[in-house]
């Protein structure tokens, strides 16, 4: 833990931390009730880097990009080959391949814990499909989110649907390469409302437990109940070398997907303390965002996240962690939160700055992207054709 004072300390750590934008962030999104379309918005994925490029290009911090199949399917031969060289020319590397089996007729009762071994071998048949994906854009994370579950108690066998999905999951690990990594997302409900098939971290640590070790838990801070401690899950996890990934968002109520460091900055600073405490920041664990912005312009709201993430990483490393650890020998409770309390409400922003100015960066990301006038271009260039959306 870096003291207080070795401020440099804390700059060389703020400028290793890399954050992965998502490509349907910045596409048009919205709630069940409404899609509000925003001008310029990306037609295809290509153009979905584009914007990625622009949130890297003044936070210089977000170099990867994770990718959605099939709203980022590129049809024809060495279509993703041509995606990540698209990538590559605009300093961007493609990162976790996320796969979709919620969006199909066929998987109304589930896709790789579904009844129907037909049902499932398609699910499968999708994750192998994405595999192929990560082998032509150099993807080194395959993600996956399991909308499986069910409604009704005796709908389906609980204990079955957990052996079905064992079963599919083993048959994809087989098919990871030595430097391939399978993370694995819970979520507590929705869209199955009475059991959820990966509900929580428990189950996805134990399944990713029997798997191996290129299998990993994924966090979205947006999967859990109302009160939960996620900081003790990500400490519990990085203890057992089972955390792969964030999906970064803010939560109000459920999944709201929002900017992350949003709703509760708190609780960011605290997950970002156990991730260094753990040793996370100098590891693999991928720092993902996964939120959509439905009313806010999206590129300057995805610049806005990463510094956020940023602001929030910045606090945790000025933890005095010394004087912590002496206050938490003596058991003085208050000097113990106090010394906590200190790093996180002490102002970061111009020393987040300084590391971007250190970098010949512009202090302000966000101020550099309205000046560059990328927003004013893309909306008067980007007409015609299908504007991409989430879920599209
Ligand atoms: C599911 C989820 C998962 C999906 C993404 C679009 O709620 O968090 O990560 O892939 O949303
Ligand atoms: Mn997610
Ligand atoms: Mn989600």
């Amino acid at each position: 833990m870096t003291s207080r004072s070795d401020v440099s300390a804390v700059k060389a750590a703020l400028r290793t931390q890399a954050i992965e934008t998502p490509s349907w962030a910045y596409g048009n999104s919205g709630t069940r009730f409404k899609v509000f379309a925003q001008p310029g918005v990306p037609r295809n994925p290509f153009e979905k880097l584009d914007d990625a490029a622009k949130v890297h290009e003044f936070t210089g911090a977000a170099p990867t990009v994770a990718l959605h199949i099939p709203w980022d399917r590129v049809e024809g031969s060495g279509g993703y080959a041509k995606l990540a060289k698209h990538a590559e020319e605009r300093g961007l590397t493609l990162g976790a391949i996320n796969s979709n089996t919620f969006q199909d007729n066929d998987y109304k009762l589930g896709s790789v814990c579904h009844p129907d071994a037909a049902v499932r071998r398609k699910a499968v048949d999708h994750l192998f499909e994405c595999v192929d994906i990560m082998d032509a854009t150099g993807s080194k994370d395959l993600k996956l989110w399991f909308a499986d579950g069910t409604n009704y108690p005796g709908q389906d066998d609980l204990r079955d649907r957990q052996d079905r999905l064992a079963e599919g999951l083993a048959r994809v690990y087989e098919r990871l390469g030595d430097d391939q990594r399978m993370l694995l997302e819970y979520k507590f409900f929705e869209p199955a409302f009475y059991a959820t098939d990966v509900p929580d971290w428990g189950t996805a640590y134990a399944h990713c437990l029997k798997l191996g070790p290129k299998a990993q838990v994924v966090v979205d801070t947006g999967h859990h109940a109302p009160g939960t401690n996620i900081e003790f899950i990500v400490a519990t996890l990085l203890r057992e070398g089972k955390l792969g990934a964030f999906d970064f968002n803010s939560r109000f109520y459920a999944d709201d997907d929002l900017m992350v460091g949003a709703a509760d900055p708190f609780q960011l600073f605290r997950i970002m303390y156990e991730v260094i405490r753990g040793g996370g920041l100098a590891s693999d664990v991928a720092f993902m965002l996964d939120q959509c912005h439905n009313i806010e312009a999206k590129i300057p709201a995805i610049i806005r996240s990463v510094m956020n993430v940023q602001e929030a990483t910045a606090k945790a490393l000025l933890v005095d962690g010394e004087a912590l650890a002496a206050a938490q020998r003596a058991g003085d409770v208050l000097a113990a939160n106090a010394v906590v309390m200190d790093a996180y409400n002490t102002d970061v922003r111009p020393l987040v700055a300084e590391v971007r100015e250190e970098s010949g960066l512009h202090p302000d990301p966000i101020a550099a992207y309205h000046a560059s006038g990328w927003a004013g271009r893309i909306a008067a260039e980007r007409v015609g054709g299908e504007q991409a959306g989430w879920g599209a």
